[in-house]
């Protein structure tokens, strides 16, 4: 186990092996691990806050490791350094997905500026690690200005994303229906940005209906931030075409939700949100080694089982036993 200390101060200088080792600290279930994590954690606290984190979600395939890869260079050309978190299940399922994924970031991977924690093994919560938002806190601690969130439209994950991050972008291809691609799914209420990728120019007209009919979606739908009207821009990854626009358009909201105070507020909300995870968290797991075999959570969850009865009746003498009212 590396030392606490050692491993602060190699936040501190953004030595990338050393906040690699910081971050798998966080990731792991190990109680005496956790111990230390959460002690380091406290550490790096007071220069956390100053990065931008955006989420970026999509269909497997939409894009978005080949976006990350561009707007990250372009980044990093303005003289900022970029964290890319890849939160993306299909990555750990499909081995092919990881070897892509891989060969494109690599080049981004290579600056000196830049860092890429590729997703963990286990511990998915719905497709996003259940410790990202810890592993954002140490990349802000070492200084990244941007921190790129890849995730993918997997039960829970674009929820637990928008919950981490300060600006929600979705990268949308063009036809693919809008049912796979989340329209229905809530995505268009959570997002403060559209690009619509892979629009090269024999599918530009296309692409500008999509976009037409992307907007009247959006009519109808009461908009997350009152301020700002979603962009939807046009362009393309693969040829680099459109990604300063999506800059410029970034800067702008955090331009704009700083002065309103909208951004801390947010974060505020997502800090407690965060406490209310661990609160059930800590509880849940205390509850899984500390009780005897009578009161057992496994016990409580067997008769919650039996069809006929009440699983609220189950989870209501269970709490009672466990916290002795
Ligand atoms: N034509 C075209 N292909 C693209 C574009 N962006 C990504 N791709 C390709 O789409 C495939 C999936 O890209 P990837 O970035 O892995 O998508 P992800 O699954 O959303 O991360 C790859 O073969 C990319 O080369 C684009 O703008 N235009
Ligand atoms: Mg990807």
């Amino acid at each position: 186990m590396i030392a606490t200390q050692k491993l602060i101060n190699g936040i501190k200088f953004g030595d990338k092996r050393l906040i690699s080792k910081a971050i798998t600290l966080v990731e792991s279930k190990n109680p005496e691990h956790r111990k230390q994590a959460e002690n380091l954690l406290e550490q790096v606290m007071p220069f956390t806050g100053n990065s931008v984190k955006i989420g970026i979600t999509g269909v497997p395939g939409a894009g978005k490791s080949t976006f990350i890869e561009r707007f990250g260079k372009l980044a990093l050309n303005r003289g900022k350094k970029v964290a890319v978190l890849a939160v993306d299940p299909s990555s750990s399922l499909n081995k092919g997905s990881i070897l892509g994924d891989k060969t494109r970031m690599e080049d981004l991977a290579k600056e000196e500026n830049a860092f890429i924690r590729p997703s963990p093994s286990s511990g998915f919560l719905g497709g996003i690690a259940n410790t990202t938002f810890e592993t954002i806190l140490i990349c802000e601690a070492a200084g990244y200005d941007y921190i790129l969130v890849e995730t993918v439209g997997v039960g829970q994950s674009e929820v637990l994303v928008s919950e981490i991050t300060d600006v929600f972008l979705f990268l949308k291809i063009i036809g693919g229906g809008d049912e796979l691609q989340g329209i229905k799914r809530g995505i268009m209420e959570m997002v403060d940005l559209i690009f619509i990728n892979k629009v090269e120019d024999e599918n530009l007209q296309k692409a500008k209906n999509t976009k037409l009919e992307l907007a009247r979606a959006l009519q109808f739908l009461q908009s997350k931030e009152k301020d700002w009207k979603v962009p939807i821009l046009l362009g393309s990854a693969l040829e680099n075409n459109g990604l300063e626009a999506v800059y410029e358009k970034i800067d702008e909201f955090v331009s704009l939700k700083k002065k309103s105070g909208r951004f801390d507020e947010i974060r505020k909300e997502q800090a407690e949100k965060r406490f209310e995870y661990w609160v059930k968290e800590l509880i849940l797991q205390k509850t899984k080694t500390e009780n005897s075999a009578e009161n057992s959570y496994e016990q409580h969850q067997k008769n919650a089982s039996v069809l006929k009865k009440n699983p609220i009746t189950e989870a209501r003498l269970f709490v009672e036993k466990l916290l002795k009212i």
